[in-house]
């Protein structure tokens, strides 16, 4: 089982970095998402198969993806959704669709600002989020209900 460790109270950047390395890095491998303190646990640094948005790394050969200091000097200057799929479209997987998501979990990740962003908060991702976490408090049946709602919202894209 590869294991995909990310942050406590996860945010969309969390949850979707989580969900492309589960569906679309590991694909046919079983894998699990487990949330994390911020401060990662040493064991999880060294034994994680992928890290992303935590650890404080980029090293994608390793499957490292956050994007806070010291990996990035700006932590808005990308997000952790944004370096997966960059390594994935770098590799050659198939994730071009995912554009349109990528971009406002980057917006909402960096405090920017676009319609598209606004949509997603009034019925897109980031919407669908807040109520899932309004709804449950345990962060794998959040990420495993939003995770199913990811697959249904992407194949329209
Ligand atoms: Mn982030």
């Amino acid at each position: 089982m590869k294991q995909i460790v990310t942050h406590a109270d996860p945010d969309l950047d969390a949850i979707v970095s989580a969900w492309i390395a589960q569906d679309f890095l590991f694909q046919a491998h079983a894998s699990e998402v487990l949330f994390v303190s911020r401060k990662v646990p040493e064991k999880f640094m060294q034994s994680a198969d992928c890290l992303v948005d935590v650890g404080n790394r980029y090293e994608p050969e390793n499957y490292r993806f956050d994007h806070k200091p010291p990996a990035f000097e700006n932590r808005n200057s990308t997000c952790a959704t944004r370096l997966i799929w960059e390594y994935l479209l770098d590799i050659g997987v198939a994730v071009r669709h995912l554009e349109g998501l990528v971009e406002i979990t980057y917006q909402g990740d960096t405090h920017r600002n676009s319609e598209a962003l606004k949509q997603s908060r009034i019925d897109g991702p980031h919407a669908k989020l807040k109520q899932l976490k309004a709804e449950y408090k345990d962060p794998t049946e959040i990420y495993q209900q939003m995770a199913f709602w990811l697959r249904s919202y992407t194949k329209n894209l």
